[in-house]
């Protein structure tokens, strides 16, 4: 493949061309996640001045005050999605039940798990944001799943990422080759990976990388974790995050401390410098807070394809046998030797 000016559309394009099986349909369906990524970004950059922050009034099936743009978000998605023929299934953290595609719908093979908003905390403090996608197949003869059917194991994904709303636009994703990251260039509204930089002086190269094949390093030296929740944490998790703020050169130690409340934001700081992040489960709420379907497990396999781990502190994350659409579970995610050594916490073996 050419260096050079490689958009979103030409890599889904030349990466899915030696594929027979492939039909095309994944491409454009990821390039319809990308439109809604500038859609919600389009939004996020005039928030303040069109009326769009704040609280909606309502409760989502979490619990949770539901955010005018985590509303807008879902739409979104749903919008571009939904009339594409691509997809048999659409669920999300806000709502209830899967989407109930219309009888006689168009539609296609995949199903999309997506959280819309995530970290919707900073909505209104001009922070970042993200939406977190899981992509699979349904392999039914005839009909559209039932609710059962999108309930699947994190290995069984297809493709899974994640848009990251920072002082740049990105889309990360993986369809099990490796992970590559997107920047969206506002200028001309394509998500390139690669770009022709006439204006770079002689020497420097002939073109700009965003994130190509990213590899997270073994170890790192930040984490993120939310430490308000410190005294309700389980003794082995306490003992990890003490030990992380230690000093001790040899093993780089004390880390620094990172977390921004956007787990895509937290996360993509480790898939780039290494690290890790923690919302583990607490004493009374050993399931911790984190949704397994739509923002784990696509994570997980992000970092696995990047050379990381996730884990639940006792299992990997893409492992986790799954019972609702909305479960959640504990996570552990980042470096690889940074994780192992948590669950060696976690498990009382330090
Ligand atoms: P939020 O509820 O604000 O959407 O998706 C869950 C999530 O954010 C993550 O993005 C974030 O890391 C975490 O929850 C923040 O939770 P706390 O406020 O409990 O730290």
């Amino acid at each position: 493949m050419g260096r050079t000016g490689i958009t979103l559309t030409r890599f889904i394009i030349e990466t899915r061309a030696g594929d027979p099986a492939a039909t095309g349909e994944f491409s454009v369906l990821l390039a319809q996640i990308g439109l809604a990524g500038k859609l919600i970004a389009h939004d996020l950059r005039r928030a303040g001045l069109i009326n769009i922050l704040g609280a909606t009034g309502a409760t989502n099936v979490q619990g949770e005050a539901v955010k005018k743009l985590d509303e807008i978000a879902n739409e979104t998605f749903i919008k571009v999605c939904q009339d594409s023929g691509l997809v048999c299934a659409l669920a999300s953290e806000e709502m209830e039940k899967p989407l109930q595609l219309p009888e006689n719908w168009p539609r296609g093979k995949y199903m999309l798990l997506f959280d819309p908003l995530d970290g919707s905390s900073n909505t209104d403090i001009n922070m970042p944001l993200g939406a977190i996608f899981s992509i699979l197949r349904y392999e039914g003869k005839g009909g559209l799943p039932s609710a059962a059917d999108i309930v699947r194991k994190g290995t069984e994904q297809v493709a899974a990422g994640y848009l990251m709303y920072g002082s740049s636009t990105m889309l990360v994703f993986t369809s099990g080759q490796g992970v590559n990251g997107f920047t969206l260039h506002p200028g001309i509204g394509e998500y390139l990976l690669s770009h022709e930089n006439i204006r770079m002086p002689p020497g420097i190269g002939e073109y700009l990388l965003s994130h190509e094949n990213i590899r997270m390093p073994a170890r790192g030296k930040v984490y993120a974790v939310n430490e308000g929740n410190y005294h309700k944490w389980p003794a082995g998790t306490r003992r990890y995050i003490d030990h992380l703020k230690e000093s001790d050169k040899a093993t780089g130690r004390p880390y620094s401390s990172r977390y921004s409340g956007c787990l895509a934001a937290d996360v993509h700081r480790l898939l780039l410098g290494g690290g890790i992040y923690l919302y583990p489960g607490e004493t009374d709420k050993p399931e911790g807070k984190l949704r397994l379907l739509y923002e784990a497990n696509p994570l997980a396999l992000v970092v696995e394809q990047a050379g990381g781990r996730a884990s639940t502190g006792t299992m990997r994350i893409l492992d986790v046998e799954p019972k609702a659409l909305h479960q959640r579970v504990p996570l552990l995610i980042g470096s690889a030797e940074d994780v192992s050594l948590a669950e060696a916490f976690f498990r009382g073996e330090r």
